[in-house]
């Protein structure tokens, strides 16, 4: 049986892995409106990500018999209406998952959990994968400035990002 504290931490991540679903889901909605696909395809194939990432924490605190308590999901926002500023929320977003993930990552250590460790070990993993692409992305949007042309490359680009069911743990 999973210890109470890290049953609840468990529980507070699967929600903000929720968030980060819903929130890029609204940042989809923002490009849909901006009739760029590319960028629709990468902000829905993310979404799923999430979406996979929730699950898997959902299945893991099934499996070792904890409770699974789903939570109201806060309204996401989308805090700039240019596509620089959008992405830089997503890397400050995931920067902050990344210290979320660390800190349940803190409670499974203070309650000895070893298995826990070694299943958030995937999520650790994850996040430095997640900080580099969007910071990839970033470093282009940035050398493409007001380049209308090199955008709709890179929107092009981006048409091509499959999502893949991740095998998590
Ligand atoms: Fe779940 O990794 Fe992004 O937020």
């Amino acid at each position: 049986m999973i210890n109470a504290k890290l049953e609840e931490a468990f529980n507070d991540q699967i929600n903000k892995e929720m968030y980060s679903a819903y929130l890029y889901l609204a940042m989809k909605v923002y490009f849909q409106e901006c009739n760029l696909e590319g960028f629709v395809n990468w902000f829905g194939v993310q979404y799923q990500e999430e979406m996979a990432h929730a699950m898997g924490m959902f299945d893991y605190l099934s499996e070792r018999g904890g409770h699974i308590d789903l939570r109201t999901i806060d309204e996401p926002e989308v805090k700039s209406s240019e596509i620089l500023g959008i992405f830089d929320q997503v890397l400050e977003h995931e920067e902050y998952v990344t210290s979320r993930i660390n800190a349940l990552c803190d409670v499974a250590d203070e309650v000895k959990d070893r298995a826990a460790l070694n299943f958030l070990n995937w999520y650790i993993k994850e996040q430095v994968e997640e900080e580099a692409n969007v910071g990839g992305l970033l470093a282009k949007l940035r050398l493409i400035g007001e380049d209308k042309k090199a955008l709709l490359m890179l929107d092009n680009e981006l048409k091509a990002r499959t999502f893949v069911q991740p095998v998590i743990g």
